[in-house]
């Protein structure tokens, strides 16, 4: 699995909705951190960047923001709207984010703690791993 959208379990009624995640069922990995963007400026971009080994959930628990995902050849984009739909991130992946609405809140849900050397920033290593590990 590379990358996988996910639609939870809502628990609608009068009162509003709930929506509940479980590790295991839910989360198909164990979780080390959670983490929010929050604040976003509409015109912000952000991401730009692949993980090498972080396993991610991410949803949009207010508003909505476009998600696309880059695999060299095709980019494929998302949009999360939705605090019951998650997109689950297992591999190399180049993503940026944008459009933000007002009020916008992306949550992370993450395999690992923060580590800089996980990250790929730049697109031309990028691209040079990717076929690599393509091979
Ligand atoms: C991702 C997208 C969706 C930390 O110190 N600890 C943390 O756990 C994180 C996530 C970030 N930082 C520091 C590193 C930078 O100095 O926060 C600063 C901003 O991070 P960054 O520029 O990586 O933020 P985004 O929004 O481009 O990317 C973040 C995550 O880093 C990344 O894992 O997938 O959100």
């Amino acid at each position: 699995m590379v990358y996988k959208i996910v639609n939870f379990k809502n628990f609608i009624d009068k009162r509003g909705s709930l929506v509940s995640l479980e590790c295991d069922k839910d989360i198909p990995f164990n979780v080390k951190r959670i983490y929010s963007l929050y604040n976003l400026r509409n015109e912000a971009e952000r991401g730009f960047h692949a993980h090498i080994n972080l396993k991610q959930l991410l949803i949009c628990v207010s508003g909505n923001c476009l998600i696309t995902l880059d695999f060299v050849k095709y980019r494929k984009e998302i949009i999360l709207d939705n605090p019951s739909k998650g997109l689950l991130l297992n591999g190399l992946i180049w993503r940026e984010i944008k459009n933000f609405s007002p009020n916008c809140v992306l949550t992370v849900i993450a395999s690992d703690f923060y580590d800089e050397k996980d990250y790929i920033r730049s697109y031309d290593e990028y691209v040079a791993k990717f076929n690599l590990d393509a091979i």
